[in-house]
């Protein structure tokens, strides 16, 4: 592990690296994973390193489908399993959803691994060691699920997701929510609730709203109703537009 000073002006961006770094060393997370984390920090650049106005309300509005779903689960790649373990867990015990893990570059050895470490941080229910389902319409690994888990799920919170399988997900009737700082993604464009932040940030707030609108009498439906994903996604070049027109060049 390097050393960085804590003054280091990119000192969390650069700790974050260092985490996947690790996780690929200890077989969790896979070394397109960095490729993929890379494009990702691209776009956070973009939309200024916090969470828009629109990805707040992305947010209530998948904590409110979560909380109104009959059977959501909760999937987890190697960069999700680096980066946002305690938080996947904490949100599958508030919800009393499974985790499943589910990736895209498939090796047994590493999806045990990545079961073994959600475990060793106390999840009670992973589920992806029994691929006894398909998902119809894709090809590669992913397509490969659990019967008891995504493939009979309702609602799937799927953070990033590939184009295909959140599209092969939704013609199966399910509803899909998914993380992705590319506003321009397929994934985010066919998904049925984009929020397009930083993993970190995006689980963070998702876990605060389900937990405080979980003890309220908040009508959930409200939050549902009329809800436009792809309006949403215009208001977040919108944001960034804006930002980006307004952005100071001096350091
Ligand atoms: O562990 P595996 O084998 O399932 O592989 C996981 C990756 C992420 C490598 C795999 O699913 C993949 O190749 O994904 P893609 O198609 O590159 O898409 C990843 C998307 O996540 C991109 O659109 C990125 O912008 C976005 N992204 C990357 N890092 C973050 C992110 N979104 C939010 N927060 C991040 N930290």
């Amino acid at each position: 592990m390097t050393i960085i000073p804590e003054l280091h002006p990119r000192y969390k961006s650069l700790m974050t690296r260092d985490k996947l770094v690790d996780c690929i060393g200890a077989g969790i997370t896979s070394q397109q994973g960095l490729i993929a984390h890379g494009r990702g920090e691209a776009f956070d650049y973009l939309i200024g390193e916090q969470t828009l106005k629109s990805a707040r309300r992305a947010t209530e509005v998948a904590a409110a489908m979560l909380l109104t779903a009959n059977k959501p689960v909760l999937s987890v790649n190697g960069n999700v399993a680096a980066l946002v373990a305690k938080d996947m867990i904490e949100l599958s015990e508030l919800l009393n959803a499974p985790l499943e893990v589910n990736i895209f570059y498939r090796t047994e050895e590493r999806a045990r691994k990545i079961k073994a470490l959600l475990e060793k941080q106390g999840a009670k229910n992973v589920l992806g060691n029994t691929l006894d389902a398909k998902i119809l319409g894709i090809e590669h690994a992913r397509a490969m699920v659990d019967r008891e888990g995504i493939y009979s799920a309702d609602v799937v919170l799927a953070p990033l997701e590939d184009g295909d399988r959140c599209e092969a997900l939704i013609n199966m009737g399910k509803k899909v929510i998914t993380i992705d700082l590319n506003p321009l993604s397929r994934t985010s464009k066919t998904a049925t609730v984009s929020i397009v932040d930083d993993i970190a940030r995006a689980m963070k707030n998702l876990v605060s709203m389900v937990k405080e609108k979980k003890n309220s009498k908040i009508d959930l439906a409200a939050f549902l109703a009329g809800y436009d994903n792809n309006a949403l996604l215009k208001a977040v070049i919108e944001e960034i537009v804006v930002r980006l027109k307004d952005e100071d060049l001096r350091v």
